[in-house]
């Protein structure tokens, strides 16, 4: 099976590259059996395989652990309050009046209250939150999966990545680009074990690690993943958001895609 899939990717191969030198498919064979063709075939192939590689390593699963791994204390991160009137206020009814806002390029604009997001269908994982500083922790984290939330609005076809935007701001600027942001792309965003987590360790979400809700992409580090999610929108690109590198720290230097 994977024998003859290599055999008529090769013959595709030939071929073409018999097309390419302006070789008849009759000459191709032979010519083929010439040390530079077939050390051209190869290169294609492995530069084929490469590809394959590399988007079947972004769908791969983040090792997920048992009960017993989880950390006695997780610690928490950057903002641990976002402590605005607004917010909290929202906290002090335990965002019973919060909406999670889904817009931009999507056929259906969202809003999702907590009781929404908790009927959507969920996905619970014991995962390991590595930061860019150096230290992890291990946590059970609840959520709606993101693809359900992507499914439901409907993404445009120009759509190709998602914003999410925070209660919080990390760094007070005259131009407002320190409020908290983070971008992601489609493959991402429909990731297995991508999730809006509103549960921690079995536990409604607190405010230290981001309630109501936060993002959970368990192949990235931590900065990747946003704490109180106030909107989603899908986006085109990410030029014209905060100073246009695609998240609050990647503005500072981070790199955009931050895999683990
Ligand atoms: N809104 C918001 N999200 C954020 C941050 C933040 O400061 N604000 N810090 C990030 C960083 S650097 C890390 S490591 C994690 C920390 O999450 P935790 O507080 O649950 O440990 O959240 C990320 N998401
Ligand atoms: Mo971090």
């Amino acid at each position: 099976m994977r024998k003859s899939t290599t055999v008529s990717r090769r013959k595709w191969l030939q071929r073409a590259l018999g097309a390419v030198g302006g070789l008849g498919l009759v000459g191709c064979d032979r010519i083929a059996q010439s040390d530079r063709v077939n050390a051209t075939l190869d290169w294609a192939e492995g530069w084929t395989h490469g590809v394959q590689r590399l988007l079947l390593g972004r769908s791969a699963l983040a090792r997920e652990f048992s009960d017993k791994d989880i950390s006695r204390e997780f610690r928490a991160n950057g903002t641990t309050n976002p402590d605005t009137d607004e917010y909290n206020k929202l906290a002090s009814n335990r965002f019973a009046d919060w909406q999670l806002v889904v817009d931009g390029l999507v056929e259906q604009p969202l809003k999702l209250s907590l009781n929404d997001l908790r009927s959507m269908p969920a996905r619970t994982q014991i995962t390991r939150h590595d930061c860019v500083e150096g230290w992890s922790c291990i946590a059970k984290w609840t959520g709606a999966r993101l693809s359900s939330i992507v499914q439901r609005a409907g993404v445009r076809p120009n759509a190709k990545f998602l914003a999410f935007y925070c209660a919080d701001t990390l760094e007070l600027t005259l131009d407002g680009t320190g409020q908290y942001y983070e971008t992601i792309d489609l493959v991402d965003a429909l990731h297995e074990q991508t999730i809006l987590a509103y549960d921690m360790n079995g536990q409604p979400l607190g405010v230290a690690h981001g309630a109501p809700l936060r993002l959970r992409l368990e192949r990235q580090l931590g900065y990747k993943m946003a704490k109180y999610v106030m909107r989603i929108e899908a986006v085109a690109s990410f030029d014209k958001l905060g100073r246009g590198k695609g998240g609050y720290w990647e503005d500072r230097g981070y790199q955009w895609y931050a895999g683990i």
